[in-house]
């Protein structure tokens, strides 16, 4: 979930990177599975794309790529044991910052409007939920200094209402369904090279305190802060003012205005001074949705760095994994349990009125129903290949801890 170009593909695209040639591979075979639909862009070409960039624009002031994923996408990464057929599938659902304002009813691929229930049913159905935060406009909305970015644009760019309305809908089923969600500041190289990591996890915890405070009513449900690079190489500079130069040679092209006026710097990095058949109008687009009058600056960046160096993405990899794991083994307990009581239900049948049945039946039944449903979703791999995985992850000391802006917010009872 996030803003419209927050960076949540990117985010996504370096998660299953991670996944699939990071360390990870000498615990786990992961393999993207994923069959595209016409128009989806792979997440390799994505990881392409952002290297390229890296590339091509060194040296240059620019503002990073505009180009909107255009459906509602699903990738599958499966799971499997070296040396064993046992295996789980990860879906993981991917949509356009559009989809996540709340009046919102896009047509996005094929012709059916996306609407607010499809989210809402996404929003129930999932176990993990990755919040992408745009940083620039997060800090920059407390930098004196910067007189074009405030806590309305941060806010509404960051659709934090928006995202805690949607969040209501989760379930924990009273406890048998552990959620995990995670904020992942994006796009926070600047800061995390300054030494502010500890600052922007802060900001997080001021801007999304209601948030916080409506997770920690679940039972069951873990929330963390993970700062990722997804790029690495690029810092955010500056804020400009959202402007859009055309004239007779080009059509409509993104860009700011600088040196009292004299100068045009267009979104590929390119800058010359203005000439006398440029028109130079604000640019719709900088308005943070249709629903919103505001128009944000737009962030600009520069390369800082020689090559793609994504930073952190495998500890997303990791806190996903390790929760996707304990929560399959708390499961499981909740089964053997089930079957636990089940005999001594038997038992006690021969004794006890059917009042007694009620009493065993009505608090479970959730518990239990959820445990198998969640079971059947949660593949092949058995309970002792589970706990070895978890003990290995742990063991290698691989997962961050209140370190680099990481930390966690709330504990679920899966005891990780
Ligand atoms: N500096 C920096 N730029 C990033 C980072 N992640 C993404 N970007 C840039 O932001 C652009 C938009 O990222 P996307 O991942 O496409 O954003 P999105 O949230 O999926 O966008 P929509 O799906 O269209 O809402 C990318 O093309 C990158 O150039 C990051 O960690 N650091
Ligand atoms: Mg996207």
């Amino acid at each position: 979930m996030g803003g419209r170009r927050a960076g949540k593909t990117s985010v996504l695209a370096g998660l299953v990177n991670t996944m699939v040639n990071g360390d990870i591979k000498n615990l786990l075979t992961i393999n993207d599975v994923t069959v595209l639909i016409p128009g989806q862009e792979s997440l390799t070409n994505k990881i392409e794309h952002l290297k390229e960039s890296v590339k091509s624009l060194k040296g240059k002031t620019f503002l990073v790529d505009d180009s909107k994923t255009n459906s509602f996408t699903t990738h599958n990464l499966q799971l499997e044991i070296p040396g064993t057929s046992n295996n789980m599938t990860i879906e993981f659902k991917d949509a356009n910052g559009e989809f996540y304002e709340s009046r919102a009813s896009y047509d996005t691929h094929g012709g059916s409007p996306i609407s607010k229930e499809q989210i809402i049913n996404a929003v129930k159905e999932a176990d993990i939920y990755v919040i992408a935060i745009d940083t620039p406009y997060l800090m920059e909305a407390v930098n004196p200094r910067n007189e074009l970015c405030d806590e309305s644009i941060n806010m509404a760019y960051n659709h934090v209402d928006d995202i805690h309305s949607y969040l209501t809908y989760i379930d924990d089923k009273d406890g048998a369904d552990a959620k995990l969600v995670l904020f992942v500041p994006i796009k926070c190289e600047k800061w995390v090279h300054i030494g502010e990591a500890d600052k922007v996890t802060q900001r997080i915890k001021d801007v999304y305190k209601t948030v916080f405070k409506a997770l920690d009513d679940y039972k069951n449900l873990q929330v963390d802060i993970i700062p990722v690079e997804t790029i690495g190489a690029i810092e955010f500079k500056e804020h400009q003012t959202a402007m859009i130069c055309s004239n007779n040679d080009f059509v409509a092209r993104k860009c700011c205005v600088l040196n009292d006026e004299t100068e045009v710097r267009f979104s590929d990095g390119t800058s010359r001074q203005i000439m006398q058949d440029d028109i130079i109008d604000e640019d719709p687009e900088g308005r943070i949705s249709e629903f919103h009058s505001i128009i944000r600056p737009y962030s600009w960046f520069h390369v800082t760095g020689n090559e793609y160096a994504p930073h952190n993405c495998e500890q997303l990899a990791y806190y996903i994994l390790q929760f996707v794991l304990a929560k399959y083994l708390f499961l499981k307990n909740l089964e053997a349990q089930k079957k636990e009581k089940e005999k001594k239900k038997k038992s006690w049948w021969k004794y006890t009125k059917i009042v007694l049945i009620a009493w065993f039946s009505i608090p479970f039944a959730i518990i239990y129903w959820a445990a198998g449903k969640l079971i059947e979703k949660m593949g092949t791999i058995s309970y002792e290949e589970l706990n070895a995985l978890i003990n290995s992850i742990e063991s290698r000391g691989l997962i961050k801890h209140n370190t680099e802006g990481i930390c966690n917010v709330k504990k679920s009872q899966l005891g990780i």
